[in-house]
This record gives structure tokens, sequence and C-alpha cells, in this order.
């Protein structure tokens, strides 16, 4: 209670909302785990090896993966023993210190996104069917355009029958310009969008693509073309690469991440439906085992319920009732 209390403190008043929106987001996840640690801790009073045993399943089951439980387990073991700890209970606050110390281990985490300086910035958004990719331009294109920025969405899916109505329905919604060209090559749809955009200065190109990942090749072929393309108007361009991930496909997500890594240079992390998973624990093996950060959470359908990736309203929605 002490620790939430002073957690909570921590959260300055305008973003009240937001810490709101991160617990009911991981509403799923969290009651799963703090119940199951409630019933762990009843019935051990005392922190044993079968009391570890247990919390580490506990944690395999929240998607947290095996390297990154495994870790874990070996440091609250030091700790226990370091600490003299006993009681099963004063286990907790260590727990979420240690939760902490995954994610942010000493490095400063960079989850910003890299606006250009001068000229168009250009976010390119990869990752497999029906992730959510088209979903979070929308809910992304929504936040600038209250910001007052001029926005352009290009349909570099130019494969998937519906794909460049719906993109153009986001279009709509949040006033942004929607370049596309059905039965062309992807990239010569982005070489046309880019092109208007240097010309008629807008501020944000956010780039939709078609998520196959059957042939690698292929795929990595096509994002080169897109990239090639992108370089020739903007040479630092593409400023960010986001690879969605759907958070209820779990480890997965995981292995899809580790194949577009290979791919091409992604520079963030979109995860999306955490809130329709109790398995909101694949943010931190995401970090442990593909170290690339997350720079934004989809918390629900909503426009609004995309937000910007906080280690501390995470955490904090994930243990707030225990
Ligand atoms: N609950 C929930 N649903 C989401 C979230 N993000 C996306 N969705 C839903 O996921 C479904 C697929 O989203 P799309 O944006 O079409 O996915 P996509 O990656 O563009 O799919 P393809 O173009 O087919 O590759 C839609 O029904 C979205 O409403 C989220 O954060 N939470
Ligand atoms: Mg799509």
């Amino acid at each position: 209670m002490g620790l939430f209390n002073k957690f909570k403190n921590l959260f300055s008043k305008n973003e009240k909302e937001e810490v709101e929106a991160f617990d009911k987001g991981l509403e799923k996840t969290r009651s799963e785990f703090v119940n199951k640690i409630g019933i762990l801790n009843s019935k051990y009073k005392k922190v044993s090896d079968e009391y570890f045993d247990e919390l580490e399943e506990i944690l395999i089951m929240s998607d947290i993966g095996v390297n990154t439980v495994m870790n874990f387990i070996d440091r609250l073991k030091k700790r226990v023993k370091k600490e003299n700890i006993t009681d099963s209970e004063d286990l907790k606050e260590v727990i979420i210190d240690e939760m902490f110390i995954i994610y942010v281990n000493n490095e400063i985490v960079v989850n910003k996104i890299n606006y250009s300086s001068n000229g168009p910035t250009v976010i390119l958004f990869v990752g497999v069917n029906g992730v959510g990719k088209t979903t979070t331009i929308g809910k992304i294109a929504s936040k600038l355009y209250k910001e007052g920025k001029k926005i352009m969405m290009i349909a570099g899916d130019t494969f998937r029958a519906g794909a460049v109505e719906q993109l153009i329905e986001w279009g709509e919604r949040t006033h942004s310009k929607v370049v596309y060209g059905e039965a062309k090559d992807p990239s010569s749809v982005v070489f046309d969008g880019l092109k208007e955009a240097v010309d008629d200065a807008y501020d944000v190109v956010l780039i939709d693509t078609a998520g196959r990942l059957q042939n690698k090749v292929n795929l990595m072929n096509e994002l080169d073309k897109i990239n090639k393309v992108i370089g020739k108007f903007i040479p630092d361009a593409p400023h960010e690469t986001l690879l969605v991930i759907d958070a209820t496909t779990g480890q997965n997500g995981i292995s899809q991440a580790k194949s577009f890594k290979e791919i091409t240079n992604i520079t963030g992390i979109v995860l999306t439906k955490l809130d329709g998973t109790a398995k909101g624990g694949i943010v931190l093996a995401i970090k442990e085992d593909v170290n690339i950060p997350v720079k934004f959470v989809g918390l629900g359908e909503k426009e609004e319920d995309l937000r910007v990736f906080d280690i501390e309203k995470y955490i904090y929605g994930l243990f707030k009732d225990m």
C-alpha cells in the first residue's frame, strides 16, 4: 500500500488521465497476475524454493519470456539472501523494484519519436497481418492533427483488398491527405507521395505497408526498395521504422520482432491490443529479448487509446492492486 501511494504521488496532476488509460488497458494482465501472487503468498507465508518455482511459473504465464524470468528469479533470490527477506509479503516490493530494473537497466530509455527538424518527418510502419498497423497510423494521425500538424498517409499496402479504403477512412477522420495507387508497386506509390510531401511541405508522412512475412527475401527486397525511394527525397529518412506487434500473440510477437530486426532497421515497437490480453508481461520480454524500445502501446480500439509508452505508468498499471 505504502509503496503505491509513493508511486502515485510521482505522477503529476495532468498525468492523471494518462495513468488511468494504462490502468484500464492493463486490467486483464493485472487481475490475473495480482490474483495469482495473492494466492501464492497465502499458500507460502515464507519464501522458499517451492515459492520461487511457483512464482517462476506465474511470470512465464504472463509472457514475460523464459530467459527474462530466469534472470529475474536469480536476482530476486540474491536480494532475498542479501536483505534477509523471509516473509513472502515483504518480497512484493522487491518484485516491483526488480521489474523496473529489467526495463531500465541503467540505460536511458528513449521512447520519443525522432521528429525531423527540417522537412517532413517520415515514419514507416511494418508488421505482419492484422496486428494493427493501419489502425495505429490512424490513431497517431489523430494525435498529430490535434497538435496542428499537416499529415500525409501513404497506402504502401497495395496488396490486400480493402486496405486503401480503410486508410482513406482514417484520412477523412483525421484530416490527413491520403496518397494511394491501386495495382501499383508500393515503392512507386511511396515515390508519388513523398514528392508531394516535400513540394507541399507536409509535417509528417505515415507510410502503411502490407503485412506479409511468408517470404523473408521478398519482404526484405520490398522494404529495401521503399527505403531507397524515401532516401532519394529525404536523405536521413525514414526517421522512424516502427514495428507493430499484437500483444495477444505473446511469444509469437517476439519472434516476429526478431525476424523483422534482421530484415530492416527497426527503431521502435508499437505494442497493440494490450487491453485484450492477460499477458501484458510481453513488454519486459521485448526489452530483454529484442532490445528495441516500445514507443507506443495500444490500450483499446478508440483513437485516444494509443499512448506513448511509459514504464512507470505501465508498472503501476500492472501492480497497483498488489
Ligand atoms: N482492442 C484493441 N484492438 C485493436 C488495437 N489496435 C488495433 N486493433 C484492432 O485490430 C484489428 C486489425 O487492425 P488493422 O489496423 O487493420 O491491422 P493491420 O496490421 O493494418 O492489418 P493488415 O493490413 O491486414 O496487415 C482491427 O479490428 C483494430 O480495431 C488495440 O490497441 N486494442
Ligand atoms: Mg493494414
